[in-house]
């Protein structure tokens, strides 16, 4: 059997162990079917990311390239405010972006402070497969892409640029809770093998410091995978998930046997302990998604309004309402 038709034949299959995809109901996160080939991403614009990671399986890709192309939808996209091209600028009107991407044996390959380059996603994939190293950041990370044969793009769209001005009429700097129910995308998929990749790009908070880098390009805080155990990935106040290294330690807790939904809680109100006294808490958000080897998944978030986009053989489109703490 070709790979393309092995693959349809396990998706309708729901999997090795998995109950039939065709009897399954809206999934509620306290009783999601372990099935396997699926995807989960943060947020509304999920959806189109999934939905082209999704074909790129069908087409017999591997996870990895399923993971880049999905997730380079929102970045090229400039309706999405919060990745890619479009993005918020920094306090200086400066587009930075942040990005890594994991793969099953612990390959991961990041960006950081990376300007003028439209898909941060694609240098983070070559960092892992062409150099030694891990992390590239800022001009040196520019420099790289430019040698694989990226473009000089301007990222910053008028409309971006207009906001920028007329944020600077006050220069408040408060990060918005929920910005447009847009933020950071992160994507966790299992192949039809049960194996696990995971892709997280932003350009992080609106008008930040220049020069500042999120969790999204720090494998462990925005996205960690161990392919015996699960995948995990934050949005929302990166320097909160940080302090945590919010998604290692909710691979961690799955790996204790803790549930997708119960790990992802347990780190949320570790953050919420953290910080409930200071100074972040009046506009604190984060929120987890994971999902573990059986495909089963969970997203959670400290405040209500976070969403994720759910993607398999029975429904590609699927929206869920985190649950969250208060
Ligand atoms: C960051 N977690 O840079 C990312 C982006 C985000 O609210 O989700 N911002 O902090």
């Amino acid at each position: 059997m070709n790979k393309r038709r092995s693959f349809i034949k396990k998706s309708i299959l729901g999997g090795v162990g998995a109950s039939s995809l065709l009897s399954c109901e809206t999934p509620k996160e306290s009783s999601v079917k372990a099935v396997y080939p699926r995807i989960i991403s943060t947020w509304n614009h999920g959806i189109p990311a999934n939905k082209e990671a999704w074909k790129h399986l069908l087409e017999g890709k591997s996870g990895l390239l399923a993971v880049e192309a999905g997730v380079k939808i929102p970045e090229a996209d400039p309706k999405v405010r919060s990745v890619g091209y479009g993005g918020y600028p920094d306090r200086e009107g400066i587009v930075t972006l942040d990005a890594c991407i994991m793969d099953k044996n612990n390959n991961c390959g990041s960006v950081s402070f990376l300007q003028n380059i439209k898909h941060p996603i694609s240098v983070a994939k070559l960092v892992m497969e062409d150099t030694p190293h891990v992390m590239l950041t800022g001009k040196g990370a520019y420099d790289f892409a430019i040698s694989k044969g990226f473009k000089k793009e301007n990222l910053l769209t008028e409309l971006s640029k207009q906001d920028w001005i007329n944020w600077k009429k006050k220069s408040k700097y408060k990060p918005v809770i929920n910005l447009e129910n847009h933020d950071t995308i992160s994507m966790l998929l299992i192949d039809d093998n049960g194996d696990l990749f995971g892709a997280c790009t932003t350009s992080g908070a609106a008008w930040k410091m220049h020069g500042r880098v999120g969790d999204s390009p720090i494998i462990g805080a925005g996205l960690f995978l161990d392919n015996e155990v699960g995948a995990a990935a934050a949005t929302g106040l990166g320097e909160a998930v940080i302090r945590t290294s919010g998604s290692a330690m909710v691979v961690e807790l799955m790996r204790q046997g803790y549930s997708p939904l119960n790990a992802c809680k347990e780190i949320v109100e570790r953050i919420s302990k953290i910080h409930k006294s200071g100074p972040e808490w009046e506009y604190l958000q984060v929120g987890f998604i994971a999902m573990n080897k059986k495909g089963e998944y969970a997203g959670y978030s400290l405040r209500k309004g976070f969403n994720y986009a759910i993607c398999d053989s029975s429904d590609q489109s699927l929206l869920l309402d985190a649950k969250h703490a208060i």
